[in-house]
């Protein structure tokens, strides 16, 4: 939590000695409420751990974070010292946390350590202006949220339909089984639900939720760029039934702060590790 925000009400104009310190020769005096806010929510150095050699899961946070400007570490690519996959692997062991994640991404905010994707963007989306700020539309955000949730979980399937602990080389007939019906009956009942979404939405097909982005559009960007990647044939061929989709993602990709961040080494390729694998033998239609 903010400094500030920690503070009792009647104190909050008064800036925290640290962060003034830390405040930049820009922001003039006497500085309002909310760009001390803006500045220390900017200044907060996050701690993101995740698989090192994978988009995966922990890429919707990175697109999160990216979008909003906000210093992170990547810690489980880093290396030395508390840093690498051992350091990720102390918090899945829990012995020494109280409240350990089942599994990464999980992402440090001061004292806070908070797992599960849809989880970490609902905290995100509302620290940096990525979720709106009403009750129903912070709800219906993390909802399409949790929906991509599922949608995932079902792409990862198309190549591990049996157990997540085998090689695809072990379930290649059942992942050409699970792959067909997911390209002919789930692809489209998703997508087709998204395209909906944003055809239905009363401030324009532009974004997801409201006239404004928010993390859902960005996951869905990242959704968008997996299938595009595994499924190449199958997308191409069904690009004109999810014409709104394919708009918003080429509108986040274009976006200065995510267009720097696809560009950097930060992003790293998709690969056959990953969530969104490209097995030609899966992509038929
Ligand atoms: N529902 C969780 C799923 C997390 C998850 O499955 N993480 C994967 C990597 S993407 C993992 O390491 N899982 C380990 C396991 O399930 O044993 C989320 O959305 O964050």
């Amino acid at each position: 939590m903010d400094p500030i925000d920690q503070r009792p009400q009647a104190h909050r104009h008064v800036p925290a000695a640290g962060v003034v310190q830390a405040l930049p020769k820009s922001l003039s005096k006497p500085y309002s409420v909310s760009a001390l806010c803006r500045y220390t929510r900017l200044a907060m150095n996050y701690q993101l751990y995740y698989w090192p050699t994978i988009q995966g899961r922990g890429e919707f946070v990175r697109l999160a974070l990216e979008e909003a400007g906000a210093r992170y570490r990547d810690v489980a690519r880093e290396t030395g010292k508390g840093a690498g996959v051992a350091a990720l692997m102390r918090f899945l062991d829990g012995r020494h946390i109280e409240r350990p994640p089942f599994a990464p991404p999980f992402l440090k905010a001061g004292r806070l350590v908070i797992g599960q994707t849809a989880n970490i963007l609902q905290f995100l989306g509302a620290r940096h202006g990525l979720a709106p700020k009403d009750e129903g539309g912070r709800l219906w955000t993390h909802e399409l949220q949790l929906t991509m949730a599922d949608f995932l979980g079902e792409i990862h399937d198309t190549h591990h339909p049996v157990a997540v602990d085998l090689y695809y080389e072990d379930q290649k007939k059942e992942a050409r089984r699970r792959a067909a019906d997911f390209l002919k009956h789930r692809a489209p009942k998703f997508l087709g639900y998204f395209e909906e979404i944003l055809a239905k939405n009363a401030r324009g097909e532009r974004y997801l939720v409201g006239a404004k982005l928010t993390y859902a559009d960005l996951s869905m960007f990242q959704v968008m760029a997996g299938l595009n990647y595994a499924f190449p044939r199958a997308m191409t061929k069904a690009a004109r039934k999810y014409r709104r989709l394919v708009a918003l993602h080429g509108r986040v990709q274009e976006r200065p702060h995510i267009a720097a961040y696809l560009a950097s080494p930060r992003r790293i390729p998709f690969n056959d590790e990953g969530i969104f694998r490209h097995y030609a033998e899966l992509d038929a239609v």
